[in-house]
């Protein structure tokens, strides 16, 4: 069972790098109305340390993934992975090419929902990772992993890999606005969530912007 629902929503990117803002911007959007999820990435963490999101967490009810596309041996990756999750991480990322035994420590520690990065969307993920997308959903499934990663900015590659996923696993996508894909992109071609940073903690009134992207997306 996944503490974050398989519906449509979005995943609020707070990758500010000044930790106040960052808990006041949270504090503005604790009332949004909707299906919300916030990430907390390295460039958050960097500021005050796994301790942000505990901080995040007293604030607000939304869900919290902890984003630190950990890619590390099973031993660090499980250790990293039960820092954030005690910290009130709902959530964490993992990326998928380190391989099964990675997932699997972090899925034993049977501590909160598992996501897994099996696409992205830059332009050099077509050299290496993109290419074993497809592979990748195998271990997945396998796994029983919560969600997967994958890329709003490449449309075919959510089309292809969303009908292999088992049913009970969620598609998150980053890759909207700032990065050239617009909302609702990914959810018409399978996702479930779209991960939005920029366009929304940038906003002049992001509580508004988030409403906005969300209807969207809830309305398609
Ligand atoms: O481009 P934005 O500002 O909307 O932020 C996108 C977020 O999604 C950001 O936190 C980044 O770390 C994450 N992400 C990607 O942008 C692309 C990926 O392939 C995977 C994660």
């Amino acid at each position: 069972m996944s503490i974050i629902e398989k519906k449509r929503g979005i995943v609020i990117a707070l990758d500010i790098t000044d930790a106040d803002l960052a808990v006041e911007l949270a504090r503005q959007l604790c009332g949004l109305e909707g299906n919300f999820i916030f990430k907390i990435g390295r460039p958050l963490e960097m500021q005050r340390g796994y301790k942000i999101i505990s901080e995040i967490k007293k604030i607000s009810q939304i869900p919290i993934i902890y984003d630190g596309k950990i890619a590390d041996i099973p031993y660090i990756s499980s250790r990293i992975a039960q820092i954030a999750y005690e910290a009130g991480a709902d959530a964490v990322i993992v990326h998928g090419f380190v391989g099964r035994d990675v997932i699997e420590s972090i899925l034993e520690l049977n501590r909160g929902d598992v996501i897994v990065v099996i696409g992205m969307t830059h332009p050099g993920a077509s050299q290496y990772i993109n290419p074993i997308a497809k592979q990748l959903v195998e271990i997945v499934n396998i796994l029983g992993v919560n969600g997967v990663v994958l890329p709003a900015t490449k449309p075919e590659i959510i089309s292809s890999i969303a009908p292999m996923l088992e049913k009970d696993i969620y598609i998150m996508s980053p890759g909207i606005k700032a990065q050239g894909a617009e909302v609702g992109d990914a959810i018409k071609t399978g996702a479930d969530y779209e991960i939005i940073g920029r366009a929304i903690y940038g906003a002049s009134n992001p509580k508004k912007i988030a409403e906005e992207f969300y209807k969207i997306v809830r309305l398609l």
